[in-house]
């Protein structure tokens, strides 16, 4: 449980955390170890992993080379049990609670656990919620689902209560990878004041601000996918 309290620890101190999503797909591995120097040089404290549609066996490989040089701690984000390694430090356990397909809500996660229950990896059971974001995503596509209504923040909020309830220890609110219209500020703002636990936003960040007006409306875990993936100089921009 030894990530899962940092998170926790992190919330009780009002320090705002930050994970680069590295989707092992797109790795570009001759460009490897500039990655790994840019992500050190970055304001990162977690590595998050995955992707919708990893389909290589890269992942373990991955995980070992990031280990070799990066201290950050490396928590899984599978689309699906494919995508488990034991390298790792942790997974986000997530169930798709804003969906209503059972694959997404429960029988992947009865699939991995023979898969889990061989490894030591710290699993931190996360509500997942997918928001309407201006056009289709990879994980609307791939999950089959349909998003959360971007206007609609109080179903949101009870939505993420719901999570809560059932025991999940985050939530995560999700625009999509790439998605051309993040979280609204709102949104998050009610998610957060209406739950104890820690809040997880992702999708369509694409500037510095975007980061820091995510941590005022409420966010304790912003996640960068794209903009780095497009620009690894993109923390070091003056925006
Ligand atoms: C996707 O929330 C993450 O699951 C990150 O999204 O690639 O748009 O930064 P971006």
């Amino acid at each position: 449980t030894n990530i899962y309290n940092a998170i926790i620890q992190a919330k009780t101190e009002k320090r705002k955390l930050l994970a680069i999503l590295l989707d092992p797909d797109k790795i570009v591995w001759e460009n490897l170890g500039y990655l790994i120097e840019k992500i050190n040089q970055s304001p990162a404290t977690h590595i998050f992993i995955g992707g919708s549609h990893v389909q290589n066996n890269i992942l373990d490989e991955l995980i070992i080379r990031l280990k070799e040089k990066i201290s950050l701690p490396i928590v899984l984000f599978p689309g699906n049990p494919s995508q488990i390694s034991a390298n790792a430090d942790a997974i986000l356990f997530l169930s798709l609670i804003s969906g209503r397909n059972s694959d997404y809500l429960i029988d992947h996660q009865v699939d991995a656990v023979p898969i889990l229950k061989k490894t030591q990896l710290e699993i931190i059971p996360t509500g997942y919620m997918l928001i309407e974001s201006g056009s289709e995503t990879a994980v609307a596509r791939v999950s089959n689902t349909k998003p959360l209504d971007r206007n609609n923040c109080d179903y949101a909020m009870h939505t993420a209560q719901a999570g809560e309830m059932l025991g999940h220890k985050l939530i995560y609110l999700e625009a999509g990878s790439g998605a051309k219209k993040a979280v609204p500020f709102e949104m998050i703002r009610k998610v957060s004041n209406n739950i104890e636990i820690p809040l997880i936003v992702g999708g369509g960040i694409i500037d510095l601000q975007g980061i820091q007006k995510a941590y005022e409306a409420g966010a304790d875990l912003v996640v960068i996918g794209t903009a780095f993936e497009n620009d690894a100089e993109f923390f070091n921009q003056n925006k």
